[in-house]
Formats: C-alpha cells, structure tokens, sequence
C-alpha cells in the first residue's frame, strides 16, 4: 500500500534556472489545490511551508557554473528536509522551483534507501537529460546538471550533499520524455548507459510499452521517486515553464504514465519542478500538475478494479 502520511515542502528557488519565475511555484500549485487534492485520497496531508535560502542575485556563470554557492545552500537545506521527512515514515512532495533541487531531495531520498535497504529507482520526466556539467553546459545553469551531480561529476559543494558520492548510480535512473539534449551531453548519456525514452521511441512503441520498461524489475523492496519537470509536457498544455520545447506528451499520455506508478503501489516521493507561474496562463500549468498528482495518488485505481470484476464476470 502507498504511504498516505504525505509532507508538502515548498521549495522556492529560481537560482538554478536561466529565466526567473520557478520561485513562485509552490504558491501556484497550493492555489490549484494540491493539499486537498491529495487529502481527498484519505492521505493525513501536512504542509510543511516554504523552506528559506538565498534569493537570486542574477549573476553570469563562473567556471561553469551560475549561482553555485546559492544552489548549494537550497540544497542542503532541502537534502535535511527531506531526509528528516523520510526517516519519520512520510512521503515527500517537493513544490518547486528549479530542477536544481532534485539535487538535494534525491540524494535524501537515496541515503533513505541505503539506511533501510530499499532499492532506488528515478523516474526523470523531462524534456531535457540534465546532465551537464561545467564543461558540457551552454548556459551554466544548474538546472541543467541535477543528475551529472547526483551521478557524481559536478562540484564537491553540490556531489557531496547526502555525505555519500555518488548520491546515485546512473543505473537507478529512467528518462521519460526526451526531446532536447546539448551535444556533449548526448555523449555523456551515452558513456554513462542512462536509460532513456526519448520522444521518437515514445511515438515508436507508445507509452504504455515504455512505461512498463522504465518499471522493469520494481518490486515490494523498491523506493519509486518521481521527478516530474513540467516541461516534459507538450507546451500547448503546458505553457506555465522557462524552457518549453514542443513536441511532447499529451494530456492522456501524461495521465497513463502517472496510472501505471500508481498501479506498482512502490511510488513514495516526489519532485514537481519548473512551474513558472510568470509564463502561465491562468494557473492551467499549476492545475494540470495537481490532475497528475492525482493520477500517482490512484485516482484511476478504482475504476480499473471496477473493469476488472466485470471482465472476470
Ligand atoms: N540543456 C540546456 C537547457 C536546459 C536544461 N534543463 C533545462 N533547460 N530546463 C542547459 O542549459 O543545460
Ligand atoms: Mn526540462
Ligand atoms: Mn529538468
């Protein structure tokens, strides 16, 4: 059975991401409802407020990187949140911000595996690989190098968060919605092995076949995370994100993949990143993301029993 003692931690931070905005995040998400969305579940639902850190001074890269000492604060702070969460047997859903702070909740979220003896498995729905480093980066957003870090190519102040490097090995991790990858990061992907669903092999086999792969070898001993940057989303349905690509899943295909982790019952944390509310129209960005917390909460779940029974009859 899925963990329905759920802690919201608000996460506002914009210091990783090139555009500004993502900071205003969890406000957006508490005004479509996510509290009570969730609580509708029959889940003990707490809201664990905004967490504090540096506010964004704006400022070019240095040696790669754009706002690391900033980056590094956010994500320590978050890193003890998360595991402090965890060890009190919650389930965590992070209310973004920038994908940077997945640096600091899955390195919690996998140093809770090590401590229990669960496997890890990450999720990674983007329409970017992040996986860059300081080297790779055209930007030197940090944003855009959460899983090289969590991997253990970045920065020590950012690698050594969850006090074991690597947070994570490349192996834990499946990439659901890839569509736009830099250059040498496609050659890091590579020499790593990541798995990754990218968009042409979504429209090959369909989501449903990728899904059931990303979910090989989960079982009752598995720590299902789930990283849910909302630009994995066709930006026609979407729009409220810093660095929409088009071409991405729809709607329907979003809700299956969000069905399928509920229906593994192993799903027991969460990160919702990248919401810009600034670019929104009307909030639908924020209000689509609570209708795919829903969905992983097991809002279908019932009707599939239902069509279940009657087939057997
Ligand atoms: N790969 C590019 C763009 C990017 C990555 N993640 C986001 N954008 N959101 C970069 O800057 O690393
Ligand atoms: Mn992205
Ligand atoms: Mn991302």
């Amino acid at each position: 059975m899925m963990n329905l003692n759920v802690s919201l931690i608000g996460v506002p931070t914009d210091v990783g991401a090139g555009t500004r905005g993502a900071s205003m995040g969890p406000e957006a998400l508490r005004v479509a409802g996510i509290e009570t969305a969730i609580a509708a579940f029959g889940a003990d639902v707490r809201d664990c407020g905004n967490l504090a850190g540096p506010a964004n001074p704006d400022l070019p890269a240095v040696n790669g990187f754009r706002h690391l000492h900033e980056v590094a604060a956010w994500n320590t702070t978050l890193h003890n949140a998360v595991y402090a969460e965890l060890s009190a047997g919650r389930l965590p859903v992070m209310l973004g911000g920038d994908h940077c702070l997945a640096i600091g909740s899955i390195s919690a979220v996998a140093r809770h595996c090590r401590s229990v003896g669960k496997k890890l498995r990450v999720l990674w729905f983007d329409a970017h690989a992040d996986l860059n480093t300081a080297t790779l980066t055209p930007s030197g957003n940090i944003h855009g190098m959460p899983v090289a870090c969590l991997c253990g190519h970045g920065p020590e102040v950012l690698t050594h968060i969850g006090g074991h490097i690597p947070a994570m090995l490349p192996s834990e991790i499946r990439q659901i919605g890839i569509r736009s990858v830099d250059e040498g990061e496609k050659r890091f992907l590579c020499e790593l092995g990541v798995e990754v669903f990218d968009m042409r092999y979504i429209d090959e086999v369909g989501m449903r076949a990728v899904m059931e792969e990303a979910l090989v070898g989960v079982d009752e001993h598995t720590h299902l995370h789930v990283s849910l940057d909302v630009d994995f989303l066709d930006p026609t349905i979407a729009p409220g994100v810093g660095t929409t690509v088009r071409g991405g899943p729809t709607y329907r295909e979003a809700e299956l993949c969000m069905e399928m982790i509920a229906d593994t019952e192993q799903f027991a944390s969460l990160d919702i990143v990248e919401l810009n509310p600034a670019l929104d129209n009307r909030n639908m960005t924020a209000e689509l993301a609570v209708d795919l917390v829903e969905s992983l909460f097991g809002k279908s779940t019932l009707m599939r029993m239902y069509r279940q029974t009657r087939r057997q009859r």
